[in-house]
């Protein structure tokens, strides 16, 4: 096995030959990378381990910044993959020690650009193994559910918890949200455990038709 956990041998889902940053959108009406990929966002919590799943993700040791002070971005940072998709790493939402106005400053950004973005083909929302959802996360959820996009579920840092226990909480949390087992990923940016089955669950999403125009037909 390697560290991402991967049979040796067994072919890196996403190999990452090509990653940029594009730039930061601010607010809704303000700059965003010129529409030409398709975009996968990345939703969750503040100190959910958004940052440490995305370095995985990328195999980069400082790609996004893994954070001292949580809640410190406000903006959405978007970063070109391979020439093949857009990554919108968005602002974690719910952190308590955010004034309430400032909390008000970031919805309009976040459901602005989930609800509104023309190729916006996925998203991976995050959720802590050890916490049971909070309000803010179940409104994130049905957000995403009313708009329609096709939704993973990446579930963090479950090195925090003795396997057995991990899998127990995946389990209780999947059938609580009511989510398919294909759209569950247990993670963990510790040990690298399910790094490449995001990695795959993103192509998949790449390869699936525009969401938007099947829903019309
Ligand atoms: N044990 C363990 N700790 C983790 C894991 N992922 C993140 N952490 C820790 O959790 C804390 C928050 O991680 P970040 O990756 O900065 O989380 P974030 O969601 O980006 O946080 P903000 O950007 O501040 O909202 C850090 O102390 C990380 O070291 C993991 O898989 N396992
Ligand atoms: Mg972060």
């Amino acid at each position: 096995m390697t560290e991402s956990g991967t049979p040796t041998g067994t072919p890196d889902p996403m190999v990452i030959r090509h990653l940029e940053y594009l730039g930061p959108m601010a607010t809704i009406d303000g700059w965003r990378p010129e529409i030409t990929l398709p975009e996968i966002a990345f939703v969750g919590r503040s100190n959910v381990g958004k940052s440490s799943l995305l370095n995985k993700l990328m195999r980069r040791k400082s790609f996004a910044r893994v954070s001292t002070t949580p809640g410190r971005t406000r903006e959405i940072h978007f970063f070109d993959v391979n020439h093949q998709f857009v990554l919108a790493d968005l602002p974690g939402y719910g952190y308590a020690r955010i004034s309430k106005e400032r909390k008000a400053e970031w919805r309009p950004l976040i459901e602005g650009y989930l609800g509104t973005s023309p190729r916006l083909q996925g998203v991976v929302q995050l959720l802590d193994v050890r916490h049971d959802p909070t309000n803010d996360d179940y409104v994130m959820m049905d957000f995403l559910a009313d708009v329609g996009v096709p939704t993973i579920v990446a579930i963090t840092k479950i090195d925090k918890l003795k396997p057995a226990q991990a899998r127990a909480r995946v389990e209780e949390l999947s059938k609580r949200l009511g989510l398919d087992a294909d759209q569950v990923v247990p993670f963990s940016a510790h040990t690298g455990a399910g790094r490449d089955e995001l990695a795959s669950a993103l192509m998949q999403l790449l390869a699936m038709p525009d969401w938007r125009t099947t829903e019309e037909e």
